[in-house]
């Protein structure tokens, strides 16, 4: 009879929490190679922290954590869960630009497949953590490595390793998610959506980054949010990924704590558009909230809030920042509600400034 109530308690809590954590998502990655620390996060503003990265070692296909972050990832839940003991934690795995060719390799065999989905549960659950989230896998032609069929393919695999881990009656199954491309076809190559509704609790958007000083010679809203001339925004972007298939309760918008400083080609033209020579201050340009606000602070410049494309952008002299402040940042989470999105994540945590970014997204 005990044990009963004990199971019956159990189902209780688990489904209670599960419920609640899907009402609504405020999800932030941590990175470690910005070297910020982890006991510095404020977890009550969150229901979930994504510990990033975990890679692939190309050898023998499985997950690893770098020597240099083990301390930081195996006491990462334990340490978020002080100020917030509902937290949930992902440990995310890098599968970007420069790692995609190893990817594309472990996809393609049924083995190298097994070897990379029994180790990425086996380094979540022996870190604590939660859940999985793959990063930055985009489909690519053939030519250029990814098999899109066997991305799908990976996905049922993952999902069904998942379901039948057999694990402790108190744990949930780990949540799996996909940060993609803002866009669900790149060039002729699409994600497989049949594949990710079926088998992802959702994916991640990263609704930033459009333009970057880097490569364009014009100041501009790396995370518009709208764009009345141009089809590279969010809002198109969404369209886009739930014209496709994926239910807008599997999406998570990504929002930036960063933005992005160009060099003026002429101080007195310094609007959205503004001609520029290229990037300013930092080495890609992009710069930190809590860096952008010390450079408003220091040099007095006066923010506009620029509301066609939901951008705040400031200058001074030859130096033009756009960014997303409070104003721009709730604009983009009541949108998020409004289009019945599961939630927001954020890249990424430390980047806020006293958590004011975090605070406005109530
Ligand atoms: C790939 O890029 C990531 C993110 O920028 C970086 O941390 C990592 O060291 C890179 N890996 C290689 C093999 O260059
Ligand atoms: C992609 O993978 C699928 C399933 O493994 C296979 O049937 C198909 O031939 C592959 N396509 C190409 C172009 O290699
Ligand atoms: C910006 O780049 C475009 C195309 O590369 C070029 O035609 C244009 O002259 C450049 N403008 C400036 C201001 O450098
Ligand atoms: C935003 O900036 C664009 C480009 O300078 C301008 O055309 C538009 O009127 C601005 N929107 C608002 C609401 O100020
Ligand atoms: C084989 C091939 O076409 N490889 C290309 C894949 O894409 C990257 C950049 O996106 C190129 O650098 C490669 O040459």
């Amino acid at each position: 009879m005990a044990s009963k109530n004990i199971a019956l308690l159990l189902f209780i809590a688990f489904h209670f929490r599960l419920s609640n954590s899907q009402t609504w998502i405020k999800a932030g990655y941590w990175y470690s190679g910005n070297e910020s620390p982890v006991p510095d996060i404020n977890s009550a503003l969150f229901t979930h922290l994504i510990c990033a990265f975990a890679w692939l070692d190309p050898s023998n296909y499985q997950i690893y954590i770098s020597p240099s972050d083990e301390q930081y990832f195996s006491a990462f839940t334990n340490t978020v869960k002080k100020r917030n003991p509902l937290i949930i934690t992902l440990l995310s795995i890098w599968a970007g630009k420069n790692d995609s060719t190893k990817f594309s390799s472990m996809i393609s065999q049924p083995s190298y497949r097994k070897s990379f989905i029994e180790s990425s549960i086996k380094t979540a659950r022996l870190y604590g953590f939660q859940g999985l989230d793959l990063y930055g896998y985009w489909p690519r032609t053939v030519s250029n490595t990814t098999n899109t069929t066997n991305m799908g393919i990976l996905f049922d695999e993952w999902r069904a390793a998942v379901n039948s881990e057999s694990r402790d009656p108190s744990e949930s199954p780990l949540i799996l998610t996909l940060e993609v491309h803002y866009l669900p076809t790149l060039g002729s190559v699409s994600y497989e959506v049949d594949s990710i509704r079926r088998n992802l609790d959702w994916v991640h958007v990263p609704a930033y980054d459009y333009y970057l000083p880097s490569s364009v010679n014009f100041t501009h809203a790396h995370a518009a949010l709208y764009d009345p001339v141009s089809q590279v925004n969010t809002d198109f972007g969404i369209g886009e990924w739930i014209g496709r298939g994926l239910p807008a309760g599997k999406l998570v918008l990504g929002l930036a704590y960063h933005g992005y400083a160009w060099t003026l080609l002429n101080p007195k033209e310094n609007g959205i558009g503004a001609p520029a020579s290229g990037l300013a201050m930092t080495r890609d340009g992009s710069v930190s909230y809590k860096d952008i606000k010390w450079f408003i602070r220091s040099y007095e410049c006066a923010p506009v809030y620029n509301a066609t494309y939901v951008v705040n952008y400031c200058s001074f002299g030859a130096t033009w920042i756009g960014y997303d402040d409070v104003e721009a940042i709730r604009t983009k989470v009541s949108y998020a509600k409004e289009k019945g999105l599961l939630g927001y994540n954020v890249w990424e945590v430390s980047h806020d400034e006293n958590w004011v970014l975090s605070l406005a997204g109530g």
